[in-house]
């Protein structure tokens, strides 16, 4: 109302007029729904009446009528502007938009005539400058808003945004007729479009390639995208899309040459499954052509010198599921990470490109998650390009069965994301609107959303009859025209190309192509599908102590503070008593630990990035990254300050995801070879929510794909009587999927063993691979689990740890317990343990690769051993038992039996009442040192006791 008051009638023009003839008219329905300030202001003010040559007539007798009509006007150009897309022909096939009566100026009881009869300010922007009346002005209107663009804004809540794209459509900056140069360039590549599909269908029958016809504009539309990326310098796109029109997108975006494109399907064994077979035993099963990523440099036209990098990631069949991946690898690409502090970002250093399915990207909620990540401080990439490749089905299915919204890009909406429908048949409007989104990027860092509305020329996949389940569509489909060939005509029509030109060129594309088949064709090249060392073997554990003055200076600058900082005094006086000392009796904690890792790492150059849900305190108030002055709430990042650094240190809570979230961090991790990331879930449970990422890329990226990653994932992991949720990380998964050396899968039981197995992480070079840590809750605090200064110093990681005490007296010990984890503390914190010298308890930290050697040295060690106990907290299905359980027996030749000690087999990995959990714990412990004969008689009556039990109160 500010804006009320201070203004005179005379000053208010354009979409001000509007605004408050509209408010006005609310007050005059209703007073009492504008402000006090509005009403007083509304009592003494009339609204101008409009004459078609300017300034307003001062208010007479018709004055209602009058303010019915300018109020009808003003809010008719508005709904032009906002819902103009319900209107326009967006449908290439024909079928009718919905509309909208609020469209149509009798909706507010005024004619054509009365639009005659008002001035163009009533509508303001460009348009009011090039028309003389309203009428005038609304047609132009209608022909921007409701052809084939539909702009979809009015949810863009940042005005000047807003008004950057209003501006943007009624200018037509980015539309308008295009050149001959231009428009004969789209028309030959829309030819190339074309013919491939043509071609590929013809040639190699009954063969899948998804093909893109009926939405072939995205090829042009992408090409536009990287030529304005080279053109600004920008060394990176990074692409994600999914199987439909791929083919077309690697021969007609990244160059990959028809040639090899031919010889894939000459030979798809070759090209789809494992090519490097031979050099890797049967670990590179690799992935069909149309999900294989590949890597293509692109010239820019203007300056030679300037390539682009087109990064196309390669996907599995989880649909959208590469998003975040793309995103992450997009983030690594702006970051430079090798100076202390946070890492420097530049959004121009890469530009992301999605293509979504029209079913799959409102379907599947990894897409939101996804938008979601967007503009957070931690993950945002400046701006992503979205694009729908919208054919109007989803397999057989049909959009009133997909979504529950009006369009297929709608979720876009909640994020903010502007959205441009487009339709397909018209390239030159598709050009238009790809320019905006540019632009749009480029000047406001945001994500932008092109729904490219087209249809699908064939089934779902070419084997596929459409006509069974969409006989009408495809009726249609059958007589329609392709978009070259309806460029092509229009080209014709405006005297750009002769007439048969186009046949011409659509000739000379396909005799190319096949001259290109006929010769012999070397098939698949290696690089297309293995660009790294498919198979490097994992090295040995490398040797990662650091001496003892280096951690205590490093120790001594993390417990800096900057001047004038207020620390939190709990916290600080915490800090100062179990951080102050590295060599005091009490030993190095779990988090300390890890801080002191890092420490060193940034030291030796390595960045570090760590993200996960409330990470930088941690979930168990451990970590505190970050401090927090108790009088101003600054932040101050100690590792971020450390004068040693020689690295950037990224510290981020996450957003409530795990999905998006965990890929968003393999695919930086895949983009930042230089750097450690690592993510941390809540609880390691909740890392399930993510599991297409861990079976889709974490785990078999680098057999499909040769996509290496040495991405952390910390899973915290231990059962304390929590509940069913909250105790177990699902070891059990990790070891199904391990094979080939694919993962290394560590549960360890000490602080030193961690800070070594994130230095060894941090080591691997060309050998990457992903590192999945169970790690603890309540041994972040535990005496036996923390570790002395010596531990740091004088040794590396070890994947085994053998009993200490009972190596003095070998030969009298008989039984051999083995473990892994948490369950370790109890067993050796056991009073039982003390009279049972005839048992060693060891433990396994790295279950995966499984460390054969280091167990066989310490069995043979007890050279008078009956028999190994396996002994686990989780359930006999669940956890590391049937994973070990074979391995055992092969390097005892059956010669020792082998037993398990825990729980049975349930379908849910623990206990519901936290006093039935110490019971059957207790239990464990007593079997596990029980007699040699009577040992798993307990434990199972301790199982069978608290089965059918009705669980405690949980969360
Ligand atoms: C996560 C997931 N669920 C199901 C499928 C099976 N599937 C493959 S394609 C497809 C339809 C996709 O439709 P749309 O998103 O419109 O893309 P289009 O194939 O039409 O281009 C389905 C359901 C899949 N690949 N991924």
């Amino acid at each position: 109302m500010i804006l009320l008051q201070r203004q005179t009638e005379s000053q208010f023009y354009g979409p001000n007029l509007g605004y408050v003839l509209e408010l006005y008219e609310r007050y005059r329905e209703d007073p009492g729904s504008v402000d006090e300030r509005t009403r007083e202001f509304f009592k003494t003010w009339s609204p101008p009446r409009a004459g078609v040559n300017g300034r307003a007539a001062s208010c007479t007798a018709d004055v209602a009528a009058d303010v019915e009509k300018d109020v009808g006007a003003s809010k008719f150009i508005r709904h032009i502007r906002d819902f103009g897309h319900m209107a326009a022909r967006l449908d290439p096939l024909g079928s009718e938009p919905p509309g909208d009566p609020t469209l149509d100026p009798s909706f507010y009881r005024i004619s054509e005539e009365d639009l005659e009869d008002l001035p163009t300010l009533i509508i303001g922007g460009p348009v009011a400058e090039r028309t003389s009346n309203a009428k005038e002005a609304a047609d132009e209107l209608r022909r921007l808003y409701c052809r084939s663009i539909g702009y979809d804004f009015g949810h863009v809540h940042v005005p000047e945004e807003r008004f950057w794209l209003r501006e943007a459509v009624e200018s037509e900056r980015f539309g308008g007729t295009m050149g001959e140069q231009e428009a004969k360039g789209l028309l030959r590549r829309l030819t190339q479009v074309d013919a491939l599909e043509k071609f590929l269908h013809k040639t190699f029958l009954g063969q899948k390639r998804f093909s893109i016809e009926g939405n072939d504009m995205v090829v042009p539309m992408i090409n536009y995208l990287v030529q304005a990326a080279a053109h600004v310098g920008t060394p990176e796109v990074v692409m994600g899309m999914a199987h439909r029109g791929r083919l077309n997108v690697l021969a007609h975006v990244l160059d990959k040459s028809y040639s090899k494109i031919f010889g894939e399907f000459q030979q798809p064994d070759r090209g789809e499954s494992s090519s490097a077979a031979d050099r890797a035993g049967d670990a590179w099963v690799g992935d069909v052509k149309y999900h294989l990523g590949i890597r293509g440099w692109h010239l820019s036209e203007e300056e030679a010198d300037r390539e682009v990098l087109i990064n196309l990631a390669p996907n599995p069949s989880h649909l959208e599921h590469v998003n975040p991946v793309v995103e992450g690898m997009a983030r690594a690409a702006q970051e430079k990470r090798d100076e202390a502090g946070e890492p420097r970002r530049d959004g121009e250093a890469s530009l992301p490109i999605l293509l979504h399915g029209d079913a799959a990207f409102p379907g599947e909620g990894v897409s939101a998650e996804t938008l979601n990540l967007s503009r957070l401080p931690g993950y945002t990439t400046g701006g992503t390009i979205h694009l729908i490749t919208n054919n109007q089905l989803g397999f057989t299915t049909e959009k009133g069965d997909a979504r529950s919204t009006t369009y297929a890009s709608d979720l876009a909406k909640g994020f903010e994301i502007p959205v441009v429908h487009v339709n397909a048949d018209d390239p030159e409007a598709c050009m238009a609107v790809v320019r905006m989104a540019y632009a749009y990027r480029e000047k406001f860092g945001k994500d932008f959303m092109i729904d490219l509305i087209g249809y699908r020329r064939f089934g779902h996949n070419e084997g596929d009859e459409p006509a069974y389940t969409q006989p009408k569509m495809y009726e249609i489909i059958r007589d329609h025209p392709t978009v070259r060939e309806i460029w092509a005509k229009e080209l014709e029509r405006r005297g750009v190309i002769q007439e048969g030109e186009a046949d011409r060129m659509a000739e000379e594309t396909l005799s190319k192509m096949r001259e290109i088949q006929k010769k012999p064709s070397g098939g698949i090249e290696e690089e297309d599908v293995a660009t790294d060392q498919p198979h490097t073997p994992l090295v040995e554990i490398p040797v990662t102590t650091v001496p003892a003055e280096r951690l205590e200076e490093l120790n001594g600058a993390m417990l800096e503070r900057p001047e004038g900082f207020t620390p939190n005094q709990k916290l600080e006086r915490l800090f100062r008593s179990s951080r102050g000392e590295l060599d005091d009796e009490d030993g190095i904690d779990w988090a300390h630990a890890e801080s002191l890792a890092f420490a060193s790492l940034l030291e030796e150059g390595v960045p570090i990035r760590l993200t996960g849900q409330d990470t930088v305190r941690g979930t168990f108030s451990q970590r505190h990254a970050a401090l927090y002055d108790a009088e101003t709430g600054e932040r101050y990042v100690p590792l971020q300050n450390i004068p040693q650094a020689n690295a950037s240190f990224a510290v981020y809570n996450s957003p409530l995801s795990e999905i998006a979230v965990m890929g968003f961090e393999y695919g930086y991790s895949v983009n930042a070879r230089d750097a450690l990331v690592l993510w941390e879930a809540q609880y390691g449970d909740f890392a399930n929510v993510g599991q297409p990422m861990i079976d889709q890329f974490i785990a078999s990226g680098q057999a499909k794909w040769s996509q290496t990653s040495g991405l952390v994932l910390l899973l915290p992991h231990g059962y304390e009587g929590q509940g069913p949720e909250h105790s177990s990380a699902r070891l059990e998964r990790f070891l199904q999927l391990a094979a080939h050396e694919n993962i290394r899968v560590a549960n360890l039981t000490t602080a030193a063993q961690y800070f070594h197995l994130l230095r060894a992480q941090a080591a691997l070079e060309d050998n990457k691979r992903p590192l999945i840590i169970m790690t603890p809750k309540s041994l972040l605090r535990h005496p036996m689990a923390a570790s002395k200064l010596e531990d740091f110093t004088d040794s590396s990681f070890l994947p085994v740890l053998d009993d200490e005490e009972a190596r003095e007296r070998a030969t009298s010990v008989e039984r051999l317990i083995l473990c892994s984890g948490k369950i370790y503390t109890e067993l050796a914190g056991s009073d039982l343990r003390e009279e049972a010298v005839d048992t060693a308890v060891a433990r396994i930290e790295l279950l995966y690769p499984f460390p054969e050697e280091r167990v066989r040295e310490v069995i043979e060690g007890y050279p008078n051993l009956h028999e190994i106990l396996w002994v686990q907290e989780e359930p006999k299905n669940m956890g590391a038992w049937t994973f070990v359980d074979p391995r055992l027996r092969a390097l005892t030749d059956g010669d020792i039996p082998t037993r398990y000690v825990g729980k049975p087999t349930r379908p849910s990995p623990a206990q519901g009442s936290g006093r039935f959990h110490k019971e059957e714990h207790a239990n464990i412990v007593r079997a596990a040192f029980g007699s040699v004969d009577g040992d798993l008689e307990e434990a199972k009556a301790a199982a069978q006791g608290t089965r059918g039990r009705a669980p405690g109160p949980s969360d």
